[in-house]
Formats: C-alpha cells, sequence, structure tokens
C-alpha cells in the first residue's frame, strides 16, 4: 500500500515565536542564542539573518560579524516549550499515528485518511492555517511515500512551503541534492563520498551497495536505501519508540572530564525522566562520544536488572565515559547516552533493597516538581556548573501527556 507521510517542521522556530509575541521583530535579522559578545551558539536566526550566512550553531561572536545589525535575544525556554505543545496539540487532532521529533518538527502518517482529511496536500493546507490561526507560526510540510523523502521536501520548501514527491518519483526528486541533504550523512560521511567522487545523492544512489557497505558498513546500506528513496521506518508514537537517547553538541570541544560528567548526569536526568514518564525500565546503555576530528565512537553495556533510576542509568554509564577517556584523550564535541531494551513489566517490590526503594520516591518527587515547575527548576549536584550551556541547547520535546 503507497503510503502518505507528512513532515511538519516550524520555521525560524524560536525567533518566530519572539516575533509572533513582538509583531515589530517580524520581518528583521533575528538571533536567538544569547549576548553577542557572551559564549554561546546561534539557536535560531531569522530567515532574514541567513542572507547574511547567520546558521544555527554557529558561535554568537561570528553571527555578529556576519550581521552585526540582527537583534540577538537570550530566548525564552518556557515560551518555546508552550509552543510545541500547543503545535504538537494541533497535529495530534489530525492522526493517531504521530512522532513528534524534536521541539519543532513531527512526522504524520496520513495513510488512509483521505475519506476525513482530503487529499494530503489538502490535509497538509489544513495544518498549515491551524498553526498560523492558532499558534500565529507557519510550517513547511514535505510530503512524500517515506519518512526520509518527506523530511527533505520539507527542508527544501522552507520558510512556509508544502511540496509533495510524487510517489515513484523520490529517486528522481533526489538526484541532483547534495549529499549533506541526506539524514545520516554527516560531516565525516560527506568527505568521505567527497573523496570517492560523490556530491549528489544520485551518485550515492548509484555506487553498488556492496561498496557503501565496505566503506561505511550497517551505515552505508541505510543511506544507500535513503539515497534511492527506500525508508520503510514507520511514523511511531513516543510510547511504541524501541529506544530513548539524548545528547548533546557543545559549543565548545572539551576534555574537561568533570564537565564531561556534569553533562552525562544531566543526560542521565533527562531520559531518567523520560523512562518514568512511559513507565519503561531499560536493561541497556550506550554512551556516544563524537570527537572534534568528527571520529564517533559507541559504548554499550547491559544492565542485570531493568531500571529507571538517574542514579543506576549514570553509575554505569559513567563506568563506559571513564574507560573512553582512559583510552582517547581527545577534545570531545558531542556526548550522548541511548537506552534500549525496554520493558513495561511491573517493577519487581525491593523488599530487601531499600536503595532502590529511595531512589524510586526520591525521582518520583523530582519529577513531580519539573512537571510543575519545568526541568531546571531542580539540579542535582553534579550539574549545578552547566546552567549556562543548558540554556543553549536544543530542548527535549515536551512529553505529550
Ligand atoms: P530547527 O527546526 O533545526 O531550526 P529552526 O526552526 O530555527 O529553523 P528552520 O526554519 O530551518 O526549521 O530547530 C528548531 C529549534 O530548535 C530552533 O528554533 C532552535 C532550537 N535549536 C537549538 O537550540 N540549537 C540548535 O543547534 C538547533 C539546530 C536548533
Ligand atoms: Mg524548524
Amino acid at each position: 500500500m503507497v503510503r502518505y507521510i507528512l513532515h511538519v517542521d516550524l520555521d525560524a522556530f524560536f525567533v518566530s515565536v519572539e516575533q509572533a509575541l513582538n509583531p515589530e521583530l517580524k520581518g528583521k535579522p533575528m538571533v536567538v542564542g544569547g549576548h553577542p559578545n557572551r559564549r554561546g551558539v546561534v539557536a535560531s536566526a531569522s530567515y532574514e539573518a541567513r542572507t547574511f550566512g547567520v546558521q544555527a550553531g554557529m558561535p554568537l561572536t561570528a553571527a555578529r560579524r556576519l550581521c552585526p545589525q540582527a537583534i540577538f535575544l537570550q530566548g525564552n525556554p518556557s515560551r518555546y516549550r508552550d509552543a510545541s505543545v500547543k503545535f504538537m496539540d494541533i497535529l495530534a487532532d489530525f492522526s493517531p499515528s504521530l512522532e513528534p521529533v524534536g521541539i519543532d518538527e513531527a512526522y504524520l502518517d496520513a495513510t488512509g485518511c483521505e475519506p476525513i482529511c482530503g487529499t494530503p496536500q489538502q490535509l497538509a493546507l489544513k495544518i498549515k492555517e491551524r498553526i498560523k490561526n492558532e499558534i500565529n507560526l507557519t510550517a513547511s510540510v514535505g510530503i512524500a511515500s517515506c519518512k526520509v523523502v518527506a523530511k527533505i521536501a520539507s527542508d527544501l520548501c522552507k520558510p512556509d512551503g508544502l511540496l509533495q514527491v510524487t510517489t515513484g518519483q523520490e529517486a528522481i526528486f533526489l538526484a541532483p541534492l547534495p549529499i549533506a541533504k541526506l539524514p545520516g550523512v554527516g560531516r565525516k560521511t560527506e568527505q568521505a563520498l567527497k573523496e570517492m567522487g560523490i556530491t549528489t545523492i544520485g551518485n550515492l544512489a548509484t555506487l553498488p551497495l556492496k561498496v557503501a557497505k565496505r566503506y561505511f558498513g550497517a551505515a552505508g546500506i541505510t543511506i544507500h536505501n535513503y539515497a534511492n528513496g527506500i525508508d520503510n521506518r514507520k511514523v511511531q508514537a513516543p510510547g511504541e519508540a524501541k529506544s530513548i537517547s539524548r545528547e548533546i553538541t557543545f559549543a565548545q570541544d572539551t576534555v574537561d572530564a568533570h564537565f564531561l560528567k556534569a553533562v552525562l548526569h544531566y543526560l542521565c536526568e533527562r531520559v531518567g525522566s523520560e523512562l518514568r514518564h512511559q513507565g519503561r525500565q531499560t536493561k541497556c546503555l550506550t554512551l556516544k562520544l563524537r570527537y572534534a576530528d568528527f571520529e564517533t565512537t559507541t559504548r554499550r553495556l547491559s544492565l542485570r536488572e531493568a531500571a529507571d533510576a538517574d542514579q543506576i542509568i549514570f553509575a554505569m554509564v559513567l563506568q563506559l565515559l571513564d574507560k573512553a577517556l582512559a583510552q582517547k584523550q581527545n577534545l570531545v564535541r558531542l556526548i550522548g547516552i541511548e537506552v534500549s531494551n525496554l520493558s513495561t513489566e511491573g517493577k519487581q517490590l525491593h523488599m530487601f533493597d531499600l536503595a532502590r526503594q529511595r531512589l524510586e520516591y526520591l525521582n518520583k518527587a523530582i519529577d513531580r516538581i519539573r512537571r510543575r515547575y519545568g526541568f531546571a527548576s531542580i539540579q542535582s549536584g553534579w550539574t549545578l556548573p552547566l546552567k549556562e550551556l543548558l540554556l543553549q541547547t536544543k530542548p527535549e520535546p515536551r512529553p505529550l501527556k
């Protein structure tokens, strides 16, 4: 059966929320991320600022050099979270098959929705209209038979766009695009492909599969399939996800082990609270590190007993970090963790394990405070040095429930 998948992404999200609240800012070059004299990176740039070369992720000082007339704002995470919840609520009205990806984007499976919502194009227009009317933001929508093509389509038609890729035309649509546009092709893979003379997605599509596999392993098969417009991934509602992951890319690469451990603790808190929110536990932990040279390593371990406590996850994953740091002492660019092998089975009673029970009560109390007053309202000693950094990182999507 032909699928119709929509990828909906809000345009210049943080900036647009600020503009919706203060219309005088509309149409101006703007950056959300912080003061241009301070350390930090651009979180969101208005399309007017982008014409000067300003991009998300670049240091604020560089953004100011490129566009000194831009308005720089610190940002208001709670405003963005509110807008995100409203955005996801609007999407949820259109299909039960909704997968929020970040704070401002989601996949929606519209297969079979035609009798109620009309054609996928009509559905996309209705979604855009409600977003405009109800939260005063614009969204771009890509429509295709699979996720990867829908995502690329929404990216290409930004801002305020709508682009449908006809079923059967996926590979033709992708062929002329630069390989960097393909999800899964990071800077290192892009560089390696370019050295092989592969610059467009079409070039990659015609590379023999076994060559892609030889050079890039399992990831080679995935990007080769994507390049041919083949992507069988389903749109997964959050509760169905097989794993939960959180990662942070630093504004400045670091080897500071104390800092890395603090960030790791924060990530464990994020993952732990999401596990508890979903009523799930993990038996498998993965640590991911990307170094300044873009080499990425992952280390994994299995837990004997399933866990959802930040403290247990942190204690285990810390061992992985210690090993990784002992082995390679290069500057670290990104750190992330993933929990997988998730279960929803009822917890065993820890009659003789008071420490675990205490953690359970403690985490429940912390979760309650955070639900009410926001994630940063309560911090562990480990993460206290991170306040400034946390303001500059992409926030997690707020759970829909
Ligand atoms: P994006 O959707 O990647 O960017 P955007 O909405 O600003 O612009 P576009 O029109 O290209 O979609 O990210 C959504 C928000 O997430 C963005 O407004 C700010 C935040 N963010 C960060 O905080 N740090 C980052 O490095 C990135 C990429 C985004
Ligand atoms: Mg966006």
